[in-house]
């Protein structure tokens, strides 16, 4: 067992997360900043960028066929977000390092695939879209933060209720009533690993295939439908950019959940952009919950990528602003989305640049008698979360410029140059060395890391 850091945080034995209490264990690793935003439901917050794009997607995935859920709490068992989704025991996104756990066998949901199973269960519509904030212990850099919002969509059929319990015959039928789009799929079917990435026993090839076929020609239409808008609203002066005509293509990917499973990725500046997960539904997961005659698909899509990409929007910080110089940008185009337009940023702030060096922490290990280092001891994910706490939405990102190894020794070296940049006013350096300082404290404080 590792030996007790030497100072470590200490645990309150309950906590209130979104109104409700909850016993707290050894596994409680819920800071305040992450806890406060929880309830800030920036997707149902009228005229806010997230709330509009989820309803552009809703609007290419109507009621009654797929029934919305937009109020799920965050809050729930790790056989929610991980056993029922048959994660194995040793997956790493079960870690402390990368869950926000309340509890040992309770966290912040990390995606909104932790609603499916029971959304499966009580088998109340075709289809269904679950929009939701999820948490992740995270790196800290323009494109990620420890909140975001993800739409889970699922589609199903069942085979007693389809005619001859011909589910491909069925689905082809409804693939004919989709609307078309005339956007380029490069690679519209990528090459597939047999083993990780298998056909179900429970299908047959032409269901697997028909099922597949419905998924991307659906999620191809929500593409086209957002960019759509983009271009519907260029008349505008401040028009979302339209000139290099939309690429998308599809990605071989794995998920304990789906099988084939692929991402969705769109060319955005000079590089392609994952946006979404997706694949055929693990048959065991209808099983489990108690629904074994429906097949179907879900894919899983980050919001805040969406957002970026359809207003411009260059900093994920910027969801969480309650600055009018943000906000005001989006007033009144949840009911006429023809007033969409680019976000304009504001003035952009001086960058300030810091960088913190140290040793981690050695532990005697008993065979040898040497000293060893103890890395597990820390994780980059618990230094970004000590900047947060102390520097909030003023850290912009945090890069590891560099690693080194003591060749006598083995100790290990680490250095980060921190970049703290606010987005609403001026930092001055005396306010980001105050920053720094508490920083480095810290950093002695819970990891016992020698400062260099
Ligand atoms: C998932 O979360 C799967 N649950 C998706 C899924 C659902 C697959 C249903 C199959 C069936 P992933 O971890 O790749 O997968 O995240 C999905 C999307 O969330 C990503 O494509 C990205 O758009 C977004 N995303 C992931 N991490 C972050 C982050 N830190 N900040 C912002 N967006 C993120
Ligand atoms: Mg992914």
């Amino acid at each position: 067992a590792p030996t007790p850091l030497p100072q470590a945080p200490k645990i309150p034995a309950t906590v209130e997360i979104g109104g409700k209490k909850y016993q707290t264990d050894e596994w409680h690793n819920v800071p305040s900043t992450i806890n406060t935003a929880v309830g800030r439901q920036l997707h149902l917050q009228k005229d806010h960028p997230i709330s509009i794009t989820r309803q552009i997607i809703e609007s290419v995935f109507p009621a009654p066929t797929y029934k919305y859920h937009n109020n799920l709490f965050p809050v729930v068992t790790t056989h929610q977000n991980f056993d029922s989704l048959e994660f194995a025991q040793d997956h790493p996104g079960r870690s402390r390092t990368d869950t926000y756990y309340v509890n040992k066998d309770t966290v912040l949901r990390t995606h909104t695939s932790a609603h499916q199973a029971d959304t499966f269960r009580r088998n109340e519509s075709e289809g269904f879209l679950v929009s939701a904030d999820v948490y992740r212990r995270d790196a800290i850099d323009r494109s990620h933060y420890p909140i975001f919002h993800q739409m889970e969509g699922a589609r199903m059929w069942d085979r007693t209720k389809v005619p001859g319990g011909d589910i491909a015959k069925a689905v082809w039928e409804d693939i004919a009533k989709l609307p078309t789009h005339d956007m380029k799929v490069e690679d519209p079917n990528p090459p597939h690993h047999a083993e990780r990435n298998p056909l179900q026993a429970p299908h047959s090839a032409a269901e697997s295939e028909a099922i597949s076929a419905h998924l991307k020609r659906s999620l191809e239409l929500m593409v086209a439908e957002i960019f759509s808008r983009a271009r519907a609203s260029s008349g505008n002066a401040d028009a979302v950019s339209t000139a290099e005509p939309l690429r998308i293509r599809w990605v071989e990917a794995f998920f304990p959940f789906t099988s084939p499973s692929w991402e969705l990725e769109v060319f955005w500046q000079g590089d392609w952009l994952e946006v979404l997960g997706s694949g055929v539904i693990n048959q065991k997961i209808f099983t489990n919950s108690g629904v074994p005659d429906q097949l179907g698909w879900a894919f899983g899509i980050g919001l805040e990528r969406i957002a970026m990409l359809l207003f411009e929007i260059p900093d994920i910080r910027l969801f969480w602003s309650r600055d009018e110089r943000f906000l005001g940008q989006f007033k009144g185009v949840t009911d006429d989305l023809t007033l969409m337009k680019r976000f304009v940023p504001f003035s952009k702030h001086p960058a300030c640049y810091k960088d913190v060096a140290f040793w981690l922490r050695s532990t005697s290990s008993a065979a040898g008698g040497g000293t060893k280092m103890n890395s597990q001891d820390f994780h980059e994910n618990d230094m970004m979360e000590i900047l947060r706490d102390i520097a909030g939405d003023t850290v912009e990102d945090v890069k590891a410029i560099d690693e080194f190894t003591h060749p006598k020794t083995g100790r290990k070296s680490l250095c980060y140059r921190i970049n703290y940049r606010s987005l609403e006013r001026t930092l001055t350096n005396d306010e980001a060395n105050k920053y720094h300082d508490r920083v480095r404290k810290e950093l002695v404080e819970r990891f016992g890391v020698e400062l260099r």
